[in-house]
């Protein structure tokens, strides 16, 4: 397969780089990542990194590309198979398309080639593998980018979708010369008011029955403390982790830009994914996602959680 894949780069002379959209780090550093590797590699090749961004792109500003370019270009998109998750539908017009997930729902996309690993921590330890099996070197740079989507998505080698090939992975990036110390400044010092946030944020979290922790981020919250929807979904919902008496923890947050509630929904050690799958959504075992349209569809999800909950009460 990766042989394939090298085939398919060494003959394309545009290379567009996609991820879904409203990247989170290893979204980002899969894309960049993957970028400049074959930037060094191929210099004659347009290659091109190309979609929305937001306060967590520290990494590189964007391309900007038209529909007609993707004709006749080979497309890469990472970190995502389900055509929600992407902006926009450029990557139908491509000659070829190569989607690379760890994910666990199948595509709802048509595609050439697909590289999944479920066992992967990351897309950005998925991209080193491909990388390194296809003999395209790293640059430093790049490595950064790998390595910080990897700490990234495992929140700091903390979640269980860790193991061995993670930590050798890391290792291998950081021998080719990566600051630890520089990545984490900067992706986990925050401003004064973000902190303040998340300690309202905190003290606002409502509870089910049987513990699963809860909140509704709604237009008016948001505007109160001037943050936007990634901020408020993706960006709070972990502040409810890591309480022993919460085995699962869902934050919902009103998206203006879609008329629609997104549904961040997480658990210690037990599987909610099917909750996301059975709304439309999907995801990880213990770290997924759907979008509804009404805050009662959230009281839905929240029963729902709350009888996986009580099924597994110790
Ligand atoms: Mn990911």
């Amino acid at each position: 397969m990766n042989n394939k894949i090298k085939n398919l780069i060494k003959k394309a002379k545009k290379i567009i780089i996609l991820r879904h959209k409203d990247p989170d780090i290893d979204a980002l550093g899969s894309q960049f990542g993957f970028s400049c590797a074959l930037k060094q590699a191929y210099p004659k090749k347009t290659i091109l990194a190309v979609g929305d961004t937001n306060a967590l792109n520290t990494l590189q500003p964007l391309d900007n590309v038209s529909r007609e370019e993707y004709q006749g270009a080979l497309v890469f998109i990472f970190d995502t198979v389900s055509k929600q998750m992407l902006l926009g539908d450029d990557y139908t017009d491509a000659q070829t398309l190569v989607l690379v997930d760890h994910h666990l729902n199948e595509p709802d996309i048509r595609y050439d080639y697909y590289i999944k690993d479920v066992t992967a921590s990351s897309c950005c330890e998925i991209v080193f593998q491909l990388l390194t099996d296809m003999n395209i070197k790293i640059p430093q740079i790049a490595a950064k980018y790998l390595l910080m989507g990897i700490i990234s998505d495992t929140g700091r080698y903390l979640y269980n979708n860790v193991n061995p090939k993670t930590f050798s992975v890391s290792a291998k990036l950081m021998k080719i010369g990566v600051n630890l110390q520089e990545i984490y400044d900067v992706m986990y010092s925050e401003s004064l008011d973000m902190k303040k946030i998340k300690a309202y944020f905190f003290n606002t979290v409502q509870y089910t029955k049987n513990n699963v922790a809860y909140r509704k981020n709604d237009a008016a919250f948001l505007k109160e403390f001037m943050i936007d929807v990634h901020t408020a979904s993706r960006g709070l919902v972990n502040q409810m982790a890591g309480a022993k008496e919460v085995p699962i923890w869902a934050n919902f947050t009103f998206d203006d830009r879609i008329g629609k509630i997104l549904c961040e929904l997480r658990a210690r050690s037990i599987s909610i994914v099917e909750v996301a799958r059975k709304y439309g959504g999907g995801g990880h075992a213990q770290a997924c996602g759907c979008t509804v349209d009404t805050w009662n569809d959230t009281d839905k999800v929240l029963a729902d959680l709350d009888m996986i909950a009580e099924a597994n009460r110790g």
